[in-house]
């Protein structure tokens, strides 16, 4: 599955941004749009609908608190005309992200179905499901339930005490901590591409002295190649100078003095350098498919203590992200993350991690082209109770990884997988589960670490040993030893030093940080304001400073900016451990980091 691109065979992508019918199905049984067939009929002949922005999640639009704590189906419809003369093509319907499960009907067909909150789907209509003479109607439910086998995983809770109770009454709990927003977060499109298409592309790069190497493998929708008239692959350099050619679907191509794909902070001459690597396909009826991906030439290799991007040694000073922000929720929005690419770059961040699960391509666009490296995260966060580690969760688990590594395996900017965040990793079906995940994964794409982020006592610890790169989470002085900092050098360090012991591998701090109020000021510091948040991350940073160069291969803040939870009594509207607010402001905090990452670019 391509990323839908426009190039001249495929010119054709229908956006259908803007305004949907939207109606919350909150009837008794949650299934009244099931039993009235709602995607028969435009939603707005079904009862009253209210105008929702696709995309966005729904909850934080309205007024309505039962809109935003919303557990259930909910439904969206939108019209659009389909021009006459692209009949003859192949149309697909693609969803980029659709929050948890999706049913997609077009005039009230059904096309597809799919579990899963954060990654692209796709089917074709049949030219006959459309009108070319009228409009045509897309209706779209989303069911935003977690189970015990969804990822992330959750629970529904019935509440059977009448004292306490209405009869029916439920809540949903949830295992992780970010609001639960739900709805059509990402792209609506409709494209053509033609009968015969090139359906994908895989490369591999890879160097060896003044020579770089393309290896590729495209793959086609007919399975003879005697179907094709001809194939030509052709790379091009950034100034579009053709580089390399091939004329076949599978094989490497080599590139003269190449230009390698680099983090921004490790070769300023030309960063995050991308080429482009165009497929032309004809077939022997002279129908023709042109595909181009944008890629980058680059290595990654892991030792005992060090990661190699290029065989150079590479430190992630980062910063772990969400997506998140008002109003819109988990929606893609082009104008933040323009504004979050800026503050990466003000920051000095190069990496980030995408916790807690796959974001937007328009997002993983962008590191690509600004040299951000990522570590690639899995929706596999709160994996914590027993019924969480059974054969179905497995299974859905193993899928996504794969849809996962389809969609981000040529992006120089992705430098690891990692298939979880914090499961309960010392519990001994925790090493039955992940330990075919993990090997999938690598199995799926050997050119890439894997890992999961750990969060363990290192002496329980059982899953680590399969990993490459070790990714932990420790908040010292904040969930432990609350206010302790004159703690945290010794406790992390030796902390630390027991995890390189035991494993042998780099280690990643993948998340420290302290709840923060912007703009609360105590002196001497007190938990909460943004003096503690400075004197706790300064100390971390001595450990971080101490181990650099040794084991430690990175740092992540935990957060980048502050974001939504579920309501409890340990948040004040939500997680306020960003560097920045919600609506991207700089704590102190940002500026003490501006100047530790900066100090650190400029010393290597
Ligand atoms: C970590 C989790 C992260 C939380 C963070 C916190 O990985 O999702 O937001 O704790 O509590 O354990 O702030």
């Amino acid at each position: 599955m391509l990323y839908p691109r426009q190039t001249w065979a495929r010119a054709f992508i229908h956006d259908l941004t803007g305004m949907w019918n939207f109606r919350a199905d909150d009837s008794v049984s949650r299934r009244q749009g099931f039993d009235e067939q709602w995607y028969l009929h435009s939603l707005s002949k079904t009862g009253k609908v209210i105008p929702m922005p696709v995309p966005s999640s729904y909850n934080d639009i309205t007024q309505d608190k039962g809109l935003r704590d919303f557990v259930g189906w909910a439904w969206y419809d939108t019209e659009f005309y389909f021009p006459r003369e692209l009949l003859n093509k192949r149309i697909v319907l693609r969803l980029d992200s659709v929050h948890y499960n999706a049913i997609v009907w077009v005039n009230g067909q059904e096309i597809m179905r799919h579990d899963g909150g954060h990654l692209p789907f796709e089917g074709e209509i049949l030219g006959h499901q459309l009108s070319v003479d009228d409009l045509n109607r897309i209706t779209v439910a989303v069911n935003n339930t977690l189970t015990p086998t969804t990822l992330p995983p959750g629970e529904i809770i019935y509440e059977n005490d009448t004292n306490r109770y209405p009869p029916g009454y439920f809540v949903q709990k949830l295992q992780m901590d970010f609001f639960n927003y739900a709805g059509i977060h990402r792209s609506v499109k409709i494209y053509t591409t033609p009968k015969v298409y090139v359906n994908d592309i895989t490369l591999v790069t890879d160097y060896k002295d003044d020579k770089g190497f393309v290896n590729f493998n495209i793959t086609t929708s007919t399975s003879s190649p005697s179907d094709l008239r001809s194939i030509d692959v052709v790379v091009r350099d950034a100034y579009d100078h053709v580089v390399g050619k091939a004329g076949n679907l599978k094989g490497t191509i080599d590139i003269p003095n190449p230009n390698l794909w680099w983090p921004w902070t490790m070769n300023t001459s030309s960063p995050a350098y991308l080429y482009k690597f165009e497929v032309t396909i004809v077939t022997k009826d002279g129908e023709k498919d042109n595909y181009l991906l944008p890629f980058g030439i680059r290595t990654i290799n892991v030792t005992n203590t060090q990661l190699l991007i290029n065989d150079r040694p590479f430190y992630c000073h980062g910063v772990a992200k969400h997506e998140d922000s008002d109003i819109r929720g988990k929606g893609l929005d082009f104008p933040l993350i323009a504004k979050d690419f800026n503050l990466l770059k003000w920051l000095g961040t190069n990496c980030i991690r995408t916790s807690h699960y796959p974001y937007a391509e328009e997002i993983m666009d962008q590191c690509d082209r600004q040299g951000i490296v990522v570590i690639d995260e899995c929706p596999g966060v709160g994996i914590t109770k027993k019924n969480n580690f059974g054969p179905v969760s497995l299974s859905h688990h193993l899928k996504v990884m794969e849809e996962l590594v389809q969609r981000d395996k040529n992006r120089p900017s992705v430098i690891m997988w990692s298939t979880a965040n914090e499961p309960d990793s010392a519990l001994p079906e925790a090493v039955a589960y992940f330990r075919p995940i993990l090997e999938h994964t690598k199995a799926l794409d050997p050119t890439r670490p894997v890992t999961f982020v750990a969060n363990q006592d290192v002496n329980k610890e059982l899953v680590s040993q399969y990993v490459d790169v070790i990714c932990i989470n420790r908040y010292n002085a904040w969930y432990t030893d609350c206010s302790h900092t004159e703690l945290i050098q010794r406790q992390l360090g030796n902390d630390l030093h027991k995890w390189h012991g035991k494993f042998n591998k780099p280690i990643i701090v993948a998340e420290y940080g302290a709840d923060t109020i912007a703009g609360l000021h105590q002196d001497p510091s007190f938990v909460f304001t943004e003096e503690y948040q400075i004197e706790f991350m300064n100390e971390y940073h001595q450990v971080f400073d101490s181990l650099r160069g040794d084991f430690l291969v990175g740092e992540m803040v935990w957060n980048f900016a502050d974001f939504m939870t579920k309501q409890e009594i340990i948040r004040v509207v939500g997680n306020k451990k960003g560097v920045f607010t919600r609506q991207r402001q700089p704590k102190m905090s940002a500026h003490l980091l501006r100047s530790r990452y900066y100090k650190i670019i400029n010393s290597t």
